[in-house]
């Protein structure tokens, strides 16, 4: 009696991991993956100490207490103009992060729908839980990189207190000898699987730490559309060998 119990609950774990990834997938998401709270909580905190960002990431446990899953989504950035930064004085808007938004909210609706709690984060790393859903690689422009996507990813994070099928890790390092990215880097932020971001071109922007704006030696790594707006420095994410493929759609 006892094992036809436990083989419904595997069943119904595995019919809602299942359901879970439609709707994700059907919401536009072009990675869904599941990881065990346990996997990522194991690892040590991390100090983020990025502009507002004092802290380090938190533990599952401080997200939610009762959390058993977490929902791992990867949108595809399958052209350079979701690469657009939009700022109103000193805040900054970015029409690929609201598509990531849209699409967590969806497996939210879902899952609070059939009675479970569920949360968007930002508070757990996104590149340790992309690379334990199995992803990527942690790669050495220090973004995930997929092997058909490449770096073209970006990810959004629901912790849940709903049981389901756990995914497994990424494990082969995809950049072996490459250095593409390294060499590729304007201002030489990047060293082997670690960005700067007082070098990073994205992160100057949101330190504000020289005036940007007038500097035109960078300008033509990130060019204006708009007045307000301007594209993200891409040349990691194009100097790399994987995803090229997939953005020619
Ligand atoms: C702060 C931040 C930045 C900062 C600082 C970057 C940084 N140091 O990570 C700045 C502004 C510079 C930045 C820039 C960009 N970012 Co950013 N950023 C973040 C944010 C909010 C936090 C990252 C963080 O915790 N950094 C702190 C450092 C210390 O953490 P870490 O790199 O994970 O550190 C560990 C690793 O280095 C690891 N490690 C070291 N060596 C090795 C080697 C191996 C083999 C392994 C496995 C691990 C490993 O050990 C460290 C400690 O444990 C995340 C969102 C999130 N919630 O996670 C997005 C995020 C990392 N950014 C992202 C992106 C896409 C970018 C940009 C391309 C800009 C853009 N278009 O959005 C650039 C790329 C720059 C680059 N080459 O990394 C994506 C990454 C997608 C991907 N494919 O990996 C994320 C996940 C956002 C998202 N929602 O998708 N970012």
């Amino acid at each position: 009696m006892r094992h036809q119990i436990d083989r419904e609950e595997i069943s119904e774990i595995e019919k809602l991991t299942v359901e879970v990834k439609q709707i994700a997938s059907k919401a536009g998401a072009n990675l869904v993956g599941i990881v065990l709270p346990r996997a990522i909580d194991a690892l040590p905190k991390i100090w983020v100490g990025f502009k507002e960002i004092q802290d380090h990431t938190k533990k599952t446990v401080d997200i939610m207490a009762d959390a058993k899953s977490i929902v791992v989504l990867g949108y595809h950035i399958w052209d350079d103009m979701l690469e657009l930064a939009i700022h109103k004085g000193e805040k900054w808007a970015y029409p690929e992060y609201f598509a990531m938004k849209a699409l967590a909210l969806e497996v939210v609706t879902y899952l609070e729908k059939k009675g479970y709690e569920a949360a968007i984060t930002n508070s757990l790393s996104y590149k340790r839980l992309a690379q334990l859903a199995g992803f990527g690689n942690y790669g050495k422009n220090a973004l995930i990189i997929n092997s058909e996507f490449g770096p073209w990813m970006r990810f959004a994070v629901v912790v849940t207190d709903a049981e389901m099928k756990p995914d497994e890790p990424f494990e082969k390092n995809l950049c072996e000898n490459c250095e593409n990215c390294l060499i590729a880097c304007p201002v030489g932020a990047l060293a082997p699987y670690k960005v700067d971001y007082t070098k990073c071109l994205v992160g100057i922007h949101l330190i504000g730490k020289e005036n940007f704006e007038r500097s035109e030696k960078w300008r033509k790594f990130e060019p204006s559309l708009t007045m307000n707006s301007h594209l993200m420095c891409m040349k990691c994410q194009n100097a790399c060998r994987y995803g090229r493929e997939k953005r020619q759609i």
